[in-house]
């Protein structure tokens, strides 16, 4: 980590904190310190039944959230890499409880002690993922439960940092929107209500159980797509998530974690069904009675509930087509028709490539948020934090980057496609030649020459004179960014 960087001077100012300042303040600064090594917090977040547990558990590739048709999660709970299974519950007094974890059929259920509790408890997940050991995933209750206190439980944990905890308690959200349907736009209220970060920086939209939509025809992926696409460019929308990707999590959840036998299975469906496949498949309750390939009765209803119908329509046709052959073919095959890969891409670009900005964000607001609290009882220590962060808010080019390319994603600032992919790829914790899109062997004179054009691009971009001024200060940023990437070549050893 280089000293002048965002981080570095973080770190600088969080030691300090936790060195000289008094008491709850010096806690503040240690806490913070350890936030600004630690993972990216991500959270999942929606109305009761948008299929967030169901997502959780594509993105971890393993069935650990409980899934249900009737309201189900009801506490936060968050996922993290660990060196075994363990489920503790953590009281809003601090203290942890270990919880009863089994797996049923693939599925993971926690038993809550009885009588659950009422007020903010969390709970934690930690279990041997490579998946989750730069991003810890928090599942959420609905924002729209109907028992009032679960639903703020979610708003809480989202909330920018001001009342009870100091710290953003995450870095980043995946909105999952059901249906491009007014009411689940008001879902958005949330945002006004509670200070929920609103900003592609920080938020990615999900058309969740895209599958569905169509009455889940052989189309539905790729008309949700569609769907997507102009629900991303709603003007309320865009500001705060910048697009909207569709996934059906159910299909993404089978994929990763598709069995041989219930390969077999829909290999039986499409033997069977092989005349009239459309016929079997017209709906859920034919598939159900008309048994086809002779699988009993809950054979069938476990498919349905594994693939859904359009997850089962497609499947079928796969296999009947003869283009898929085994079960990792069609777990692959499930995995990019779901829009799984697509998110994970958008995931990895969005939050990951820059986890180092978001949690130093996160960090910022945590100081700032101290700043307040502490205002009356502290007042030279918060003189000093205030002077710190509006002297690294002035000078660190990493955040400039972070307005520029939440300008982009908005929309506010209008980039060809090319444009707007270079800006997301320098505003990226990555080295000088990942951000300029180079391979890591790529000769340092050649990495030069192009931070170098690609300056002079820039610069002269913003010299446009039919842009704004505002505009003109925007791209001013990337040129500074190249400047900075090429200077930072010119000191790397060898
Ligand atoms: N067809 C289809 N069904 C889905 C999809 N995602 C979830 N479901 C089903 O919808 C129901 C709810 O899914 P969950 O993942 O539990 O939804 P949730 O948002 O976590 O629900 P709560 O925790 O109760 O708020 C379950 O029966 C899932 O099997 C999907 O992408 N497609
Ligand atoms: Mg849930």
């Amino acid at each position: 980590m280089r000293p002048d960087s965002l981080t570095g001077q973080l770190h600088r100012l969080c030691k300090e904190l936790a060195e000289t300042a008094p008491g709850e303040l010096s806690r503040v600064g240690v806490e913070a310190a350890s936030r600004l090594d630690g993972p990216l917090l991500v959270a999942l977040a929606g109305r009761t039944k948008a299929g967030k547990s169901t997502l959780l558990n594509a993105l971890v590739g393993e069935r650990v959230a409980p899934t249900d048709m009737s309201e189900c999660t009801r506490f936060v709970t968050w996922y993290r890499d660990g060196p075994e299974y363990n489920v503790t519950l953590a009281g809003e007094d601090g203290a942890a409880t270990r919880l009863a974890f089994e797996r049923q059929g693939g599925r993971a259920q926690i038993r809550l002690p009885e009588p659950p509790p009422r007020d903010f408890s969390e709970i934690t997940v930690s279990l041997p993922s490579r998946r989750l050991r730069r991003v810890q995933l928090a599942d959420t209750p609905g924002f729209d439960s109907t028992d009032a206190m679960v639903g703020a439980r979610t708003r809480r944990l989202l909330e920018r940092p001001e009342g009870e905890g100091l710290l953003p308690r995450v870095d980043a959200v995946v909105y999952l929107l059901r249906h491009a349907h007014s009411a689940d736009l008001a879902f958005l209220d949330v945002f006004d209500e509670s200070g929920v970060p609103g900003s592609p920086i920080q938020a990615v939209g999900v058309l969740s159980r895209a599958d569905e939509l169509f009455d889940g025809g052989l189309e539905a992926m790729d008309l949700a797509a569609r769907v997507a696409d102009s629900l991303g460019r709603e003007p309320q929308l865009r500001p705060l998530l910048g697009a909207v990707h569709p996934v059906g999590g159910l299909l993404a959840e089978t994929a990763v974690t598709l069995t041989e036998q219930e390969f077999g299975w829909l290999t039986a469906v499409s033997a069977a069904t092989a005349e009239e496949p459309g016929l079997a498949l017209l709906s859920v309750d034919r598939f159900c009675d008309s048994a086809p390939g002779d699988l009993p009765l809950a054979v069938r209803e476990h498919l349905v509930q594994r693939f859904g119908l359009f997850g089962l329509r497609w499947s079928v046709a796969r296999l009947a087509s003869g283009r898929v052959k085994d079960s990792a073919g069609l777990a692959s095959a499930l995995s990019a028709v779901s829009g799984l890969d697509a998110l994970r891409d958008v995931l990895e670009r969005r939050f990951v490539s820059r986890a180092r900005r978001l949690v130093c964000q996160s960090v910022m607001a945590s100081l700032g948020a101290a700043a307040i609290r502490f205002a009356d009882r502290e007042p030279a220590a918060v003189a000093g934090i205030r002077g710190e962060l509006e002297r690294i808010r002035a000078s660190a080019h990493e955040l400039a980057e972070i307005r520029l390319l939440d300008a982009v994603l908005t929309g506010e600032a209008t980039l060809s496609v090319e444009e707007a992919g270079e800006v997301e790829r320098i505003v990226g914790d990555g080295s000088p030649l990942q951000r300029l899109g180079l391979g890591e062997g790529a000769p340092i004179g050649d990495a030069q020459a192009t931070a170098a054009e690609r300056a002079t691009y820039w610069k002269e971009r913003a010299e446009s004179p039919l842009l704004m001024p505002f505009e003109r200060d925007l791209l001013g940023i990337a040129a500074r960014s190249y400047e900075g990437i090429y200077s930072e070549l010119s000191q790397a050893p060898g």
